[in-house]
């Protein structure tokens, strides 16, 4: 046998438990934030022989659940372990994975990609391979950065990965030409509403602007759905909206950014932060949320707010709803340049999907 054709049937079973890796970290889908999806497998003579994943917050690693799951205890010296993040090296809640992985004489390890998280920061291959172990890393990279694309967007870019949310009509309005007396204009049908709320349940904050507040009255929690509310965010610099709007509802916590000397109590559960309304208002809400651990936000308009998010840069997919309807007249829709990732039919609506082409590529390629 060609010694070719061994080099390939290796990488290829990489791919295979590397993927294997992700799709068990996936099954904690919404479980762990701020911490990453993380899945472990033990592979001896080319078959698994150990699984494990981080179940949920505060829940042990990846790793020490795999390797606990073995039976034969004595395979461990024949076993390569892979794991789609590289091993911890920090004493965190559990104590370092690094450390475990050394403790049971494990050779080899296959790392899908290095932790951002400043306590590892590439220490924790360091460590295993100072401690003789043999390790590859690189395998399914980009699969395993985008599974944990809040993770990774927050550690390298200090802000939360942002989504942006609207519903147009067919000629690209979100609203119709109404006063705010008049109820909302109904855009998106029945099934989009349900996958809303589902994104809902799985990012940590949600934002409107306060025109948004005064003309829909939105609540900005998860109807029909299962999880917890997000933290809720709206603008109110001259702290003039009604706490009797549906947002400050005690529902959820909420966040106000009011301007200096604002603050002021709306109701319970709800909190002013002041900021400068100045041409760098958005930097400051992002440090704010950055400070709260805050590693995913989603904007649900209206078009002014989500306009001044696209033309800073910060922005990282947007998720549109195009509907048949037509207004002729009314509140123009976001105009959005990215590359466009999917489109797909919801009954008689179309939901596309965009992707900023370049945090994506910054996402999807790790830097060293
Ligand atoms: C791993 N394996 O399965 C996970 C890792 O608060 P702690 O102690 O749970 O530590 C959280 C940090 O550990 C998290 O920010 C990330 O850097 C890493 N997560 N590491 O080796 C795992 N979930
Ligand atoms: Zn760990």
């Amino acid at each position: 046998m060609s010694n070719n054709y061994f080099v390939r049937e290796q990488i290829s079973h990489h791919d295979i438990f590397m993927r294997r890796c992700l799709e068990l970290a996936a099954t904690a889908g919404g479980l762990v934030a701020p911490n990453p999806l993380v899945g472990a497998v033990l592979v001896c003579d080319g078959r698994i022989v150990g699984e494990g994943w981080h179940k949920s917050y505060g829940a042990p690693h990846a790793e020490p659940e795999a390797i606990t799951s073995l039976i034969n205890t004595d395979l461990l010296p024949r076993c390569t372990l892979y794991v789609n993040l590289e091993p911890c090296n920090h004493y965190g809640k559990t104590p370092p994975c690094t450390e475990q992985i050394i403790a049971a004489q494990i050779p080899r390890v296959v790392v899908a990609c290095t932790d951002p998280f400043p306590e590892v920061n590439g220490t924790g291959i360091e460590r295993l391979r100072k401690a003789g172990i043999e390790v590859e890393t690189g395998i399914l990279q980009a699969e395993a950065r985008a599974l944990n694309k809040f993770f990774f967007t927050y550690h390298e870019k200090k802000r939360p990965y942002i989504i942006l949310k609207w519903a147009e009509s067919a000629d690209g309005f979100i609203d119709a030409d109404r006063d705010e007396n008049s109820p909302p204009t109904r855009i998106s049908n029945e099934l989009t509403r349900i996958i809303a709320h589902r994104w809902r349940s799985q990012i940590q904050a949600i934002m409107v602007g306060t025109n948004t507040v005064i003309r829909d009255n939105p609540q900005l929690t998860l109807r029909g759905v299962e999880g917890r509310n997000p933290l809720r965010l709206t603008l109110d610099r001259k702290a003039r909206l009604d706490p009797n709007r549906k947002i400050f509802d005690a529902q959820a916590e909420t966040i106000i950014f009011v301007g200096h000397g604002q603050s002021k109590i709306y109701g319970e559960r709800t909190e002013c932060v002041e900021v400068c309304f100045d041409e760098n208002l958005e930097e400051s809400i992002l440090q704010t949320l950055y400070k709260r651990r805050i590693q995913s936000l989603m904007i649900e308009g209206g078009t002014k707010l989500i306009e001044s998010f696209i033309s800073k840069g910060f922005w990282d997919e947007a998720r549109v709803f195009k509907s048949r309807i037509l207004l002729t007249a009314g509140v123009k829709a976001p105009q959005v340049e990215g590359l466009r990732k999917s489109e797909e039919n919801i009954g008689d609506n179309k939901l596309i999907i965009y992707k900023n082409p370049k945090t994506e590529n910054e996402l999807l390629n790790e830097k060293n």
